[in-house]
């Protein structure tokens, strides 16, 4: 039967109602370019645990879904050419027939909730793309949130996909969306879009209370926090848009499809903008994990907070 793996330092964390924060590893994968994969992987590991949060990388190993890598697993994961990306419908058939892959934000948010994690954080969630009428391309994330309770720190949908729709889509699907300090929603390489947010948050008490009554009124949607990179930080506005451009006619030029595009848009990117994109990314995912830490450390600590029970399955 399939069983799930808990690392023992995040099991244990679970179970007494200590802070545990859910990293992605499609982001590892298939968004960052090796080998600053790996470095990265490992610094956000690390900014947790500088905080008192236990990180949770997870993946599948090996058909084992995996929540909380090791050394070697990350290392695996970050370096094995043309590793599969296992969105929810693929965990099934990856864990039947034993295959190994990394994680999207549905996957994963789906495997840490189940392991009974409630902070997960990533880049920038998928969402509706460009074109959507013809396509038909809407990323997973967007239906998993709706039905996985589960806090998720990103800067807000990348800016590869059609902002607006995604955001109307977010309305649909009932998923309470906070603006971490800010009531702009952030644009994922870029701090800004033209859409505001209709709720701000301050305070990661304030974020918990938001968990805590969603369950009480017995949601089971995610709740997405959205923070904007630092503008220090942020992509220049003029290459973003030239470069987009043009990632997008070559997407078209070749015919992508489902999973393949999102992964092409963003390496694209990297490679026209000399890696500017690269060290946006990079300062989207390490700021995301700082507030999710925040969060995770307040949840920890709200009176209604964790349920100290013991995770789903071992
Ligand atoms: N955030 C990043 N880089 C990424 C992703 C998020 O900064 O590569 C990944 C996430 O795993 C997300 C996926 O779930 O991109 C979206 O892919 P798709 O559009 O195929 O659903
Ligand atoms: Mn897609």
């Amino acid at each position: 039967m399939l069983k799930l793996v808990i690392a023992d330092e995040v099991r244990a964390a679970v179970e007494t109602g200590r802070p545990v924060v859910a990293l992605e590893s499609t982001l590892i994968a298939h968004g960052l370019p090796r080998p600053r994969n790996l470095e990265v992987a490992a610094d956000l590991e690390t900014l947790l645990r500088d905080r008192g949060v236990t990180p949770a990388t997870i993946a599948v190993i090996d058909g084992i879904p995996t929540i909380g890598l090791d050394a070697i697993e990350l290392t695996r994961i970050a370096n094995t050419p043309n590793v599969a990306k296992l969105s929810v419908r693929d965990l099934p058939v990856a864990s039947a027939l034993g295959r190994t892959g990394a994680t999207t934000v549905a996957s994963t948010s789906l495997l840490a909730a189940r392991a009974g994690i409630s902070v997960f954080a990533t880049g920038g969630l998928g969402g509706v793309h460009r074109g959507w009428a013809d396509s038909a391309d809407e990323s997973a994330d967007l239906v998993t949130l709706a039905g996985t309770p589960i806090t998720v720190v990103c800067a807000g949908v990348k800016s590869i996909l059609d902002v607006g729709a995604t955001l109307e889509r977010l309305e649909t699907l009932g998923v309470p969306l906070l603006g971490w300090r800010t009531n702009t929603f952030p644009g994922f390489y870029l701090s800004r879009t033209e859409f505001t947010v209709d709720w701000r948050v301050g305070a990661a008490a304030d974020v918990a209370t938001v968990m805590a009554d969603a369950r009480a009124l017995g949601l089971r949607a995610a709740v997405v926090v959205a923070n904007p990179v630092p503008e220090a930080d942020q992509l220049d506005q003029e290459l973003h848009d030239r470069v987009l451009d043009e990632a997008l006619t070559q997407a078209a030029r070749r015919g992508l499809r489902g999973k393949a595009v999102t992964p092409f848009l963003l390496a694209t990117f990297h490679r026209e903008t000399a890696g500017a994109s690269l060290e946006t990314n990079i300062a989207v995912v390490r700021n995301n994990v700082t507030v999710a830490a925040d969060i995770a450390v307040a949840w920890s600590a709200h009176p209604t907070g964790p349920d100290q029970t013991s995770p789903d399955q071992t």
